[in-house]
């Protein structure tokens, strides 16, 4: 606790706002978000984002742009008369970004590289927007060990594809770690928000993150497989028993560097396969879409709490 308290006093200001753990930023004339096609002079980014709070983000432009949509409905956001959500990262041609009120909805890419470039960006886009206390979700799409296909996983911590709970990074030749911490609190309130009624289950476990969708994972079904219908389950049931229920590619950076920003976060995904049970995403797309929709819905449903409450 007290270390903790430190810890959140290194990086944040008084007032709650984003501090960068960089000192060269402030000393630079002007910082170009060049992956997020913004910057700090080009740009007024405290009145483009000194209101945001919650920052989502998910793998695909698409998904992110209907769930920018979707949080408009729910939290009741109205766009100005005759306008319609613009994707504000649009020529950047990497990632997208919509703007609904306090919220972000940001498409990360695949893997590790891209959601830790974007989160760099982001996270200096917090320190020039001066937003206070932001949280950040990532909202997305898993392998479940043991879970029926359609099941909700809320991370209660990252871990890698040898089970170690940190981020590593060579830097300047040496290896960087970072602990892949995820804010537990926020996770269980996340959980309670789930309908006992609903058709299928929520829940909360440690979450594998690899560099590979196929051999990282365990799979047989890439262009290459080195190892045996054996091998693949005896690894399954070890990380089963290790506690992990769900297995995607972006949790580890997430959580390490939001963790090591001082930024609350968590991670929502929904199982797309049971990983016991084979390799091929093979649900139809319907299906899938409906799935997809899950983490959204509790998402939204956490955000429209926290605006009710102010
Ligand atoms: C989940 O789905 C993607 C791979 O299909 C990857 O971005 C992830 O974490
Ligand atoms: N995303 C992953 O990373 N793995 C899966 O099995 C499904 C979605």
């Amino acid at each position: 606790e007290e270390e903790m308290q430190e810890y959140d006093q290194a990086v944040r200001y008084r007032d709650g706002s984003v501090r960068l753990r960089n000192p060269n930023i402030e000393l630079m004339d002007q910082d170009i978000l060049y992956h997020l096609a913004l910057g700090s002079e080009s740009h007024d980014l405290v009145e483009m984002f000194g209101d945001v709070k919650f920052v989502c983000m998910g793998g695909t432009p698409k998904r992110m742009e209907q769930f920018a949509h979707f949080i408009m409905k729910e939290i009741g956001h109205k766009l100005p008369a005759g306008t319609t959500l613009l994707d504000i990262s649009q020529y950047s041609y990497r990632y997208s970004m919509y703007k609904v009120g306090p919220v972000l909805s940001i498409s990360h890419g695949m893997g590790i590289p891209s959601v830790g470039i974007l989160l760099h960006e982001v996270i200096k886009l917090m320190y020039h927007a001066k937003v206070r206390d932001p949280v950040f979700f990532r909202i997305g799409t898993c392998g479940g060990i043991g879970l029926e296909g359609g099941t909700v996983v809320i991370s209660e911590e990252a871990v890698d594809g040898m089970l170690k709970s940190y981020l590593e990074l060579p830097v300047l030749g040496k290896m960087v770690r970072r602990p892949a911490k995820l804010d537990r609190q926020l996770a269980r309130d996340i959980k309670a928000l789930a309908h006992r009624d609903d058709p299928y289950d929520t829940i909360i476990g440690k979450t594998m993150c690899t560099y590979d969708f196929y051999e990282g994972q365990g799979r047989m079904d890439g262009a290459f497989c080195e190892f045996t219908e054996n091998d693949k389950m005896d690894y399954l049931n070890k990380l089963h028993k290790a506690g992990v229920v769900n297995i995607e590619m972006e949790s580890l950076s997430f959580a390490a560097l939001t963790h090591h920003a001082g930024i609350k976060s968590a991670v929502v995904c929904v199982t797309l396969i049971d990983r016991f049970k084979g390799d091929q995403v093979l649900a139809p797309k319907e299906v899938l879409d409906e799935w997809q929709i899950r983490p959204q819905q509790l998402i939204a449903r956490y955000i429209t709490r926290y605006l009710q409450r102010k």
